[in-house]
């Protein structure tokens, strides 16, 4: 299986742990998008040229939450059937309203000067304060996004935590922190962390 990603990018964390979680082996291919030939060679395999991407056994597979049901079978998702879309609601609720916020902040700061869409950033702000305000509810009384056992949201919902920090705090939210340092300590992703470490210097504060 060839694993076509990034270690800096937050959507290629979320597989990675989960990788790393199940100890699911892997050939990895360090995409650089700013070089042309490496972003053509991932748009060959998905025109939108964004990753994660994997190949295996000659089948493409993308979209993060994709992959790590297609590599992980039943193991990231509970088995209990309203479990398992609880699960599949938290890991779409740290895509689309943490991540996704996020990376529409981070994406107006590389914005050449002038270009600037400060509205736009504001409504990301204030999505990302009601996400916060949400998993605080969801996250008060349990370890993990579902319970005891981790999963696939959490796997979602350690990049997209990270990055949504820097670009806006969530230490007004106990359970958020808390939550996040549990993450943190979670060996598959201190791996992650620790691989992404030498990028960190790209995010633009
Ligand atoms: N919904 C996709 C999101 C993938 C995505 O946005 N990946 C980002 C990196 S975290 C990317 O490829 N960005 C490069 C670009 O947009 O040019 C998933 O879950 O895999």
């Amino acid at each position: 299986m060839i694993f076509h990603f990034h270690p800096f990018a937050s959507f290629c964390q979320k597989v990675l742990i989960g990788l790393y979680d199940l100890e699911i082996p892997f050939e990895p291919n360090i995409v650089h998008l700013e070089k042309p030939d490496e972003r053509a060679a991932l748009a060959k395999l998905w025109p939108f040229a964004k990753f994660p991407v994997i190949e295996d056994g000659g089948q493409v597979v993308v979209e993060s939450s994709i992959i790590l049901e297609h590599l992980a079978g039943g193991r990231l998702i509970p088995a209990d059937a309203s479990r398992a879309l609880e699960c599949r609601l938290r890991d779409r609720f740290f895509d689309l309203y943490v991540a996704a916020p996020m990376s529409r902040i981070v994406a107006d700061r590389l914005r050449p000067e002038g270009q600037h869409d400060p509205f736009g950033v504001a409504e990301a702000r204030r999505e990302l304060a009601t996400a916060y305000r949400v998993a605080e509810g969801w996250l008060a009384e349990r370890t993990w996004a579902v319970g005891d056992t981790f999963t696939m949201a959490d796997c979602a919902a350690a990049p997209a935590l990270f990055y949504a920090n820097l670009v806006q705090p969530f230490a007004d939210f106990p359970a958020v922190a808390a939550y996040f340092a549990r993450l943190e300590k979670r060996p598959s992703y201190a791996r992650v962390l620790h691989e992404a470490e030498p990028y960190m210097k790209l995010f633009p504060r």
